[in-house]
């Protein structure tokens, strides 16, 4: 059987590691040998990250864009919407994420582990605890970063409490100054460095399907706002395309100010201003919205616009 741990598509670095943790314990965890890959490119705080750990023995993930024969250890989403062609309800193996339930199907007994946690690398280190395993530094920089990412170093809305303590227990490991490892990391993530306009909405983005709407939410998370909010005219125009190109009836575009904790919401047009009139209600200046406070997309944006459209 040939095994592969993989997670969404436009991966953020916890779709990157956690593939890497799980291939690198799979035969404790599984009893059978996974392959990391990964479902898209590197976006710049990931190639920060494992640029930083130069010194890695665990091997990064490689490309995959179709599951052919191979059998699946999915991470980090259970959306269809989300996958690389051919994953399905027969290769389905095993699931360890950290969101809602989405539509996937298996037809045979699976390993499932999804906890309302802030990272999949959290359920990951409650996993391999359990387990007894040991856990090198190389995996607890790499979990902590991970961890770091999800909650934008514990701030996001998503944080619990069991993320705090693990990101403290793998930091005993890790041995990393959090605060200033955290600011690399998001000024990587912030950088514009040859990243084209569509890259800027489409490096975090995501499809759903909310009752008979077809819906697309980029996210663009920054420790500058301006660099990107200065690029306003480009990002609509290029929102605009995509928005007709996919045949979507909603687009979103969410500039996440990481320090300030608040989101400049990209409407294009008037579907989605009026839905983020009725939702958000915040200050609304040629198209774009000042969302206060606003920072998940998966607690703040997602189920507020699934209430709405799912009737
Ligand atoms: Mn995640």
């Amino acid at each position: 059987m040939e095994l592969i741990a993989i997670g969404h598509k436009n991966p953020d670095t916890d779709s990157i590691i956690s593939p890497m943790i799980i291939s690198y314990y799979s035969d404790s965890l599984f009893g059978h040998y996974a392959v990391a890959k990964r479902a898209g490119e590197l976006n710049n705080e990931t190639k920060f990250i494992l640029k930083y750990l130069t010194e890695s023995t665990i091997k990064l993930p490689e490309l995959l864009k179709k599951v052919n024969k191979e059998e699946v250890i999915l991470v980090d989403t259970t959306e269809q919407t989300q996958l690389i062609e051919g994953i399905n309800e027969n290769n389905l193996f095993a699931v360890i994420d950290h969101h809602n339930l989405g539509g996937l199907k298996s037809s045979k007994q699976i390993y499932a582990r999804i906890e309302p946690l802030g990272c999949t690398c959290t359920v990951l280190y409650k996993i391999l605890k359990e387990k007894n395993l040991e856990i090198t530094r190389e995996v607890a920089c790499l979990m902590a970063s991970a961890i770091i990412s999800d909650t934008l170093f514990l701030n996001s809305p998503t944080t619990t409490d069991e993320d705090r303590t693990i990101l403290e227990e793998l930091n005993k490991i890790a041995g990393l100054n959090l605060k200033d490892y955290s600011m690399k990391m998001f000024k990587a993530k912030s950088s514009l460095e040859g990243i084209e306009t569509n890259e800027i909405i489409e490096k975090d983005y995501k499809f759903f399907e909310m009752g008979k709407s077809k819906v697309g939410i980029g996210v663009w998370e920054t420790v500058m706002p301006s660099t990107v909010n200065e690029k306003k005219e480009e990002i609509l125009e290029a929102l605009k395309d995509k928005k007709q190109k996919d045949g979507l009836d909603y687009l979103f575009f969410g500039v996440v100010d990481i320090l300030k904790k608040n989101t400049y919401l990209y409407l294009v047009g008037d579907e989605e201003i009026n839905l983020a009139k009725e939702i958000f209600k915040g200050n609304l200046e040629n198209n774009v919205m000042f969302a206060e406070h606003i920072v998940s997309r998966k607690k703040q944006i997602v189920p507020q616009l699934k209430e709405t459209l799912v009737l």
